[in-house]
């Protein structure tokens, strides 16, 4: 059986001569006219940027190399006796566009479970912070740290071809994200739980293995990390994190400054940090209200956030303008595991009540739930309390999608990053009479 690394390295030469006879022959076709709206409206919908690991139709959701979250959790490997997806197959196809065996899936564990603890310098590093430092930046402060082991970073300095770029990167991304559970669960129980740090279980994957570090043991906790390690990995290129990690990288940056750089951008309100405020927002609702909200009341509270000039979080999307298919399989997990949960109730509730309120609002484009407003729910049923810890989660699985995309970039040979900005006075110009 050919290694991960190999069976990429096989597929790299004909993605270069694809790339390269569409530059040759349609270079100058045109893709995407730019309106002075686009231009200062967050470049909505403007087609400059190329990520071969997914994609996102606004009306159907986001599709893993042509596969969507159903059809993943039907034909990627399971763990023994577990329904859903191995991540680590979610990486493979991601990284070579084929579905994986279930011997491959074992390679990549194999190779990320090899990293069986964060050097001594990281841990120093995260505990010189305050305890009390938002985890998503300690999650930043350490992926900069480990910095230090970049394989790429030696090798650029002892002087290597641009061809081979790929290949330390390759070798920076697998070490780091067998490292990154780590670096997950040493700042949860260092926030958390007194820095009593748990050792990871032996022959468990890759996110059973991190449930247990972060002490919640349960073969239905492993199940939900799996899920959510899969469904959070990749949403094409143009968000934030990934559109980040792409542009840090594109100036050769390696992956771990260009991965910092991402889930610094993960860590915002109207991104990945919308796991924590959904959950907040909901427990704070509850508390006002004095208990578990009625339709009516929950209602009441929606329009008053409105009327305080504030965003519903976990609701509205950038592209999609359907609920969201990462939202729908949560709920389906809920269903099967936890259906009279209290605050899975009041999440299922809300989906009946924001969206005919944002309708009736009429400003955002989309009414419906996006990935965020459920996965609170699912890991407050599990124990996991700790709302500001749930952006690391979040960027754990990212990771995987953002660096497969990173190692593309490198073997293609994509160059630095460098769209043109204009001024109003410029704009003023153009439109002038
Ligand atoms: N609540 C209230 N207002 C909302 C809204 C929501 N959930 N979603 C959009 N709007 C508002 C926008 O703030 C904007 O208002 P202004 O015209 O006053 O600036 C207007 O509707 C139009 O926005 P849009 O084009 O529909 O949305 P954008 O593409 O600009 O932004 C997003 C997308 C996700 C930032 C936005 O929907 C939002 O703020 N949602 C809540 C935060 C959230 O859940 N983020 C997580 C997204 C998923 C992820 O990345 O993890």
């Amino acid at each position: 059986m050919p290694s991960l690394k190999e069976k990429f390295a096989a597929k790299v030469p004909d993605m270069r001569d694809r790339v390269k006879r569409i530059l040759k022959e349609h270079g100058e076709t045109k893709i995407s006219d730019v309106t002075i709206s686009q231009a200062y409206g967050g470049m909505r919908g403007v087609k400059c940027m190329v990520t071969e690991t997914s994609a996102l139709d606004p009306n159907s959701g986001i599709r893993f190399r042509g596969y969507t979250i159903p059809e993943l959790q039907e034909k990627l490997p399971r763990a023994a006796g577990g329904e859903e997806p191995l991540p680590e197959g979610l990486f493979h196809l991601l990284l070579t566009g084929e579905l994986p065996t279930a011997d491959e899936v074992a390679e990549i564990t194999a190779a990320w479970r090899q990293e069986k603890e964060l050097p001594g310098h990281v841990k120093a590093c995260l505990d010189a912070l305050p305890q009390d430092t938002h985890p998503m930046s300690q999650f930043s402060v350490g992926i900069v740290a480990l910095q230090r082991d970049s394989i790429f970073v030696k090798r650029y300095r002892e002087g290597m071809s641009k061809m081979d770029y790929w290949e330390p990167t390759f070798d920076d991304a697998m070490v780091l994200l067998g490292r990154l559970p780590l670096l997950a669960a040493y700042i949860y129980r260092r926030s958390y739980k007194n820095g009593e740090h748990l050792a990871g279980t032996a022959d468990a994957d890759w996110a059973g293995n991190l449930a247990g570090m972060l002490g919640i043991d349960r073969p239905q906790f492993q199940e939900l990390m799996r899920l959510y390690m899969t469904i959070h990995a990749d949403h094409e290129g143009g968000n934030v994190s990934a559109h980040t990690t792409h542009l840090v990288g594109s100036a050769l940056s390696d992956v771990y400054l260009s991965l910092a750089a991402g889930m610094n951008g993960l860590a915002g309100p109207l991104h990945g940090l919308a796991n924590q405020e959904v959950i907040r927002w909901i427990l704070n609702m509850k508390q006002e209200i004095g208990g578990t909200p009625s339709k009516d009341q929950a209602a009441d509270y929606v329009w008053k956030t409105l009327k305080e000039g504030r965003v519903v979080p976990g609701f509205g999307h950038g592209v999609l303008r359907v609920t969201d298919p990462r939202y729908m399989a949560q709920q389906k997990f809920a269903d099967k595991h936890l259906p009279d949960d209290e605050n899975y109730k009041i999440v299922r509730m809300l989906y009946e009540v924001v969206p005919n309120i944002l309708l009736e609002q009429g400003k955002a484009k989309n009414p419906w739930p996006n990935v965020d407003a459920h996965s609170g729910c699912l890991l407050v049923h599990y124990g996991l309390v700790e709302y500001d810890f749930y952006t690391v989660l979040f960027g754990v699985s990212r990771a995987m999608g953002v660096l497969a995309s990173l190692v593309w970039d490198r073997a293609l040979g994509l160059p630095l990053e460098r769209p043109k900005s204009v001024t109003t006075e410029w704009m003023e110009q153009q439109v002038s009479g």
